[in-house]
């Protein structure tokens, strides 16, 4: 961090003078997560605290989805992301044209989408859910068949928690999808670590964990268990941040990091504030489909 310190300084700073709010996933960088965020959350949790802020300009720091999800529910704000660029292998997995040929190919029956999906496909979507209250959505449907999308792994470990016939998709999260069992069992044997994972990740790695929850759930989890070691099994910059919170816990490897979400540095933060770049524009009509199955959702309750 003391390498940082000059660009957080300036950060901040721009920030007053903007009457900005900067918020950033878990999933970002210490200096970022530590060193200028008055937010910081989930997907899900950064979109509502985007909605709920005074401020009329909020910098998201986290992929392009995330940002878009702040507009969705903040369409009057001005909502800037610093890089474009910062994708997501889930997201860009599929379109709304995709979802179109489901919704033709099996008639009358619902569409959940998770919440890492683009606006256009929220759209198209009857219900948007978040790894922690998916098996809820699902079965809020009230029908015995829903198509849900797009994490095909997520999409059989809620398969496994609900008599509702799930039609899955093939999208996987490029960070997830890459733990392996054997990964798993070494931190448990070698280091006697409990395992923590995401719903992301191969049910052959969920098999192994003492615990599966969405990024949110981690964080209770460990508040509630403080064990003397564990292994997040996630992206490597959740144990970076919550190690401060959680100075008698040593957490383990392996960790995977995302590239996506590493795009977003202090320098084009700082770019973002000065230049108000890069603002999300999302059509009318597609910020009122996506909001309605994200209202959806809510209804149902995080
Ligand atoms: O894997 C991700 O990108 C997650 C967990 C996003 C989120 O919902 O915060
Ligand atoms: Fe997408 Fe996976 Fe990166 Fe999350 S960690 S933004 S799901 S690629």
């Amino acid at each position: 961090i003391p390498l940082h310190l000059p660009w957080i300084d300036a950060i901040n700073k721009l920030k007053k003078q903007r009457g900005a709010v900067i918020m950033a996933h878990s999933y970002q960088s210490p200096e970022i997560f530590h060193g200028v965020a008055d937010v910081t959350g989930d997907s899900l949790g950064l979109a509502q605290a985007a909605r709920d802020c005074d401020a009329g300009l909020i910098v998201v720091c986290g992929v392009h989805f995330m940002a878009e999800s702040a507009k969705i529910l903040a369409p009057d704000k001005t909502v800037l992301i610093p890089d474009l660029e910062a994708g997501c292998s889930l997201a860009s997995s599929i379109t709304a044209a995709d979802v179109r040929a489901l919704k033709a190919r099996h008639p009358g029956v619902p569409v959940v989408s998770y919440a890492n999906t683009s606006a256009a496909v929220k759209a198209e979507s009857d219900a948007i859910c978040t790894s922690a209250n998916a098996v809820q959505v699902v079965e809020a449907m009230g029908t015995p068949k829903v198509i849900f999308l797009p994490d095909e792994f997520l999409g059989r470990y809620v398969a496994g928690q609900t008599d509702v016939e799930l039609v899955l998709w093939h999208g996987r999260c490029e960070v997830h999808e890459r733990f392996t069992a054997q990964q798993a069992r070494h931190a448990r044997e070698q280091f006697d670590a409990r395992l923590v994972a995401h719903p992301e990740c191969p049910p052959e790695v969920l098999a192994e964990a003492d615990f599966v929850g969405s990024t949110t759930a981690m964080g209770k989890w460990l508040a509630r268990k403080q064990p003397a070691r564990v292994a997040l099994i996630t992206e490597c910059s959740m144990a970076d941040n919550l190690r401060a919170q959680f100075p008698r816990t040593q957490f383990i490897r392996p960790c995977n990091l995302c590239p996506h979400m590493q795009r977003i540095t202090l320098q084009n933060i700082y770019a973002a504030l000065r230049d108000l770049r890069h603002a999300i524009e999302i059509p009318a009509d597609t910020i009122a489909g996506a909001r309605r199955a994200l209202d959806r959702m809510l209804a149902v309750g995080r």
